[in-house]
């Protein structure tokens, strides 16, 4: 039986992770941070939460993680855990590089010392490309990165990278595109979508706030995308990949085809701050643009050339755009809005 340590066990990967390794009967370590909220509804989605050692711990406290190492065989580490959000990353810049980059340096230093042969993922992400130059993004695309989030990534990465080319460790990079499920937070853009639809059929709301609308990015199903790291790591040779679907969707196409499932479509009227989507079935004007929800530095644009890892690790992303939106829709559609 296999030992595997996820960070992030309480977040969205964390929880489609576990839930997949479990299936391959690996025993899971989850490092949980102390919460003042009840943060396993993921795991308890799955109800797997019972199946899981919790140990409570931080990527900030390297004294901690040590611990962890000596009490339990670790044999595969998934470094899931961060401050995720890129919007947050420009309000919290140094909390961010403490827990995405330092973070990740820290485990690496914890493995390093360890006698063990110890395997390391580093979620790396497609943040990382930023302002791109070209329309397809694979693992020889320049980094341009844009944001606090994405700079501590870039960091993360190339040390990743280093400790495998200094040391022998076997770590490897995920470079993930964006992926969603009907578990992803309320602040990235495709949930407070989904939530926001679901509350205005419900009666529980009647608008929702947006920023940038033209915004196009390669989303993935998360599901797909765990089985991705696992492979990863059991390739015979350490190597980075990029995991992607090969297509791009703006905001506005995600909104367009969420309200088709909901049963009526959205006019747009208007342009830039001033643009409002109205419902086709009650006329009233459903979403907004603020600026405030705007970034200081966007990136505008991203689409994932996966051919790397379909090639070598035989993945492949099975999930369609569409169906994507479709569970997310349908989940949000359950809890919020009764006998449809
Ligand atoms: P998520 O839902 O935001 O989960 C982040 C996890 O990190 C949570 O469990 C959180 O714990 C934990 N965490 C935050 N600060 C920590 C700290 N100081 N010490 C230990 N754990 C900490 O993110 P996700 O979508 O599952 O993404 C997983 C990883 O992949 C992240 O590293 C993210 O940056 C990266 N990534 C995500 C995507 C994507 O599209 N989802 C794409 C590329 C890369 P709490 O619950 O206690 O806050
Ligand atoms: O934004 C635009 C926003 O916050 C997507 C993280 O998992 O994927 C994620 O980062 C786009 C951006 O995700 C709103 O400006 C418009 O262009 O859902 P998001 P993200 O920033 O792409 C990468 C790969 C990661 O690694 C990250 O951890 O949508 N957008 N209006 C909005 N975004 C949000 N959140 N809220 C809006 O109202």
């Amino acid at each position: 039986m296999k030992t595997a340590l996820i960070t992030g066990i309480s977040g969205q990967d964390g929880a489609y992770l576990a839930n997949f390794l479990l299936k391959k009967k690996y025993k899971i370590i989850g490092l949980d941070r102390r919460s003042s909220r009840d943060d396993r509804w993921r795991l308890d989605f799955f109800n797997i939460s019972q199946k899981i050692i919790f140990e409570y711990s931080d990527l900030t406290e390297t004294t901690s993680l040590e611990r962890i190492f000596k009490k339990y065989p670790i044999n595969e580490v998934y470094n899931l855990g961060a401050q995720s959000f890129v919007g947050s990353s420009f309000d919290t810049p140094i909390t961010t590089s403490n827990v995405n980059a330092l973070g990740c340096l820290r485990m690496l230093e914890v493995i390093r010392n360890q006698k063990r042969k110890i395997k390391f993922y580093q979620a790396s992400t497609s943040e990382m490309f930023g302002d791109v130059k070209v329309s397809r993004q694979n693992e020889k695309t320049p980094f341009n990165p844009q944001s606090p989030y994405a700079i501590s990534k870039l960091f993360a990465y190339h040390i990743t990278k280093n400790y495998r080319e200094s040391y022998g460790i076997f770590t490897t990079n995920g470079i993930l595109f964006n992926h969603e499920s009907p578990l992803r937070g309320e602040e990235f853009v495709t949930r407070k979508i989904t939530i926001g639809l679901a509350k205005i059929l419900s009666g529980k709301s009647n608008i929702i706030i947006l920023g940038n609308l033209y915004s196009k990015r390669d989303w993935g199903f998360a599901g797909d995308y765990v089985e991705a790291m696992w492979k990863m790591m059991q390739a015979k040779i350490p190597e980075d990949y990029v995991v992607a679907t090969g297509q791009t969707f703006s905001v506005k196409d995600f909104i367009n085809i969420a309200s088709n499932y909901c049963g009526f479509k959205i006019l747009w009227r208007g342009k830039g701050v001033n643009e409002v989507g109205i419902s086709s079935k009650t006329k009233k004007i459903i979403i907004r643009v603020d600026k405030k929800n705007f970034r200081p530095a966007e990136v505008n644009y991203l689409k994932g050339d996966y051919s790397k890892i379909k090639k070598k690790l035989k993945w492949k992303p099975k999930m369609k755009f569409k169906q994507l939106v479709k569970i997310m829709m349908e989940e949000e559609i359950k809890k919020f809005v009764k006998f449809m």
